[in-house]
């Protein structure tokens, strides 16, 4: 017998961690639907060059950006995956304009999430992610609607995402410690591999796309000029970065260090959406003692006032997001 087996699977962790709490169980329904798409796009990012699936739909998203196929597959996985799941009301998505609404419209919690995070790398077999995001609505008598799911990141109930790489990982929070899974494709098992993950003290990687170095404002070429020759308050970093967020937010987590989309002169805002992909980060990063700001503040505090919005974004290690921030108030 394989000596993982001995690890906890996810639903001894929750259980042992939210039964004696007296949960409803409702949580723990929702983190396994989320496994169960993790486990199917997977799959299909395992198989998409032998069934056809690389490559761009040809259409366009709300981003205004070129949807891959499967981007889209995945959306339709997490619809399709929680269409009968009586506690999850509606769901969002990077790549729908507006939320989908299940049948269950009384239910008590709403989901957000990127289907398929860094989908730029499925052509040439790079790793990409999924984030989710969940809130508990205000008032389950009330029609689903936007305000459900406009929400402040600090209101979340439970984040986390799945890493497609070498291996498949699930890493979450229910606003308590941060626990990592890896798949055992071979029982289709997730198995606590990483429990109470915690970001490193020193070292680590500074991890931003410096080809953007022109279009950035003044303050962030300085900044990441002092992070590239290791002057700063936090020491020397390496450089890493993968094109996929979840992978570069995984490193950082395990190894230390900063992901950085900074935002440009043209566009303030940046690339990165708030509400699915910078906040459900920001969640799992405040839970394992990171941090994650847009520059000025943190991301968890940043009123959602549109579903797609964007934001500077700058998530690691605790001293060195304080760091970028020190630099960039100059
Ligand atoms: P999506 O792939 O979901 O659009 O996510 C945006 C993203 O791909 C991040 O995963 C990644 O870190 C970043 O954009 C890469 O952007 P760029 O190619 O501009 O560096």
């Amino acid at each position: 017998m394989a000596n993982h087996v001995r690890h906890l699977t996810l639903s001894d962790q929750f259980f042992l961690e939210q039964g004696s709490r007296g949960a409803s169980g409702e949580l723990s329904t929702i983190l396994n639907r989320v496994t169960l798409a993790g486990r199917l796009i997977a799959n299909n990012v395992l198989r998409a060059g032998l069934e056809g699936r690389l490559g761009n739909t040809g259409g366009v998203n709300v981003q205004g950006e070129e949807v891959k196929k499967l981007d889209e597959v995945s959306n339709e996985i997490f619809k399709e995956v929680f269409d009968r799941v009586p506690v999850v009301a509606g769901l969002a998505s990077e790549e729908m304009d507006e939320p989908h609404l299940f049948e269950h419209k009384d239910a008590k919690y709403v989901l957000l999430h990127d289907p398929l995070d860094g989908s730029g790398n499925v052509d040439v077999d790079g790793s990409m992610g999924t984030i989710f995001s969940v809130h508990r609505r205000r008032d389950v008598h009330a029609p689903v609607g936007l305000s459900d799911f406009l929400r402040k990141g600090s209101d979340q109930v439970a984040a986390g995402y799945l890493l497609y790489g070498p291996a498949t990982m699930f890493v979450y929070t229910v606003g308590g410690p941060v626990h990592g899974f890896t798949l055992d494709r071979a029982v289709g098992c997730f198995f606590l591999t990483h429990p109470e993950l915690r970001y490193p003290s020193s070292g680590g990687a500074y991890s931003v796309n410096e080809a953007n170095q022109a279009k950035w404002p003044q303050d962030v070429q300085r900044m990441v000029q002092c992070f590239r020759e290791g002057k700063t308050q936090c020491g020397a970093r390496s450089a890493r970065y993968v094109g996929a967020l979840v992978a570069d937010f995984h490193r950082t987590l395990i190894q230390g260090g900063v992901y950085m989309y900074p935002g440009e002169s043209k566009r303030p805002e940046g690339k990165l959406r708030l509400l699915f992909e910078a906040a459900p980060l920001a969640f799992v990063a405040r839970h394992a003692g990171g941090l994650a700001s847009d520059g000025r503040g943190e991301i968890l505090d940043l009123d959602a006032q549109k579903l797609h919005q964007r934001t500077p974004l700058y998530i690691g290690a605790a001293q060195d997001v304080a760091e970028v921030v020190r630099l960039l108030r100059g």
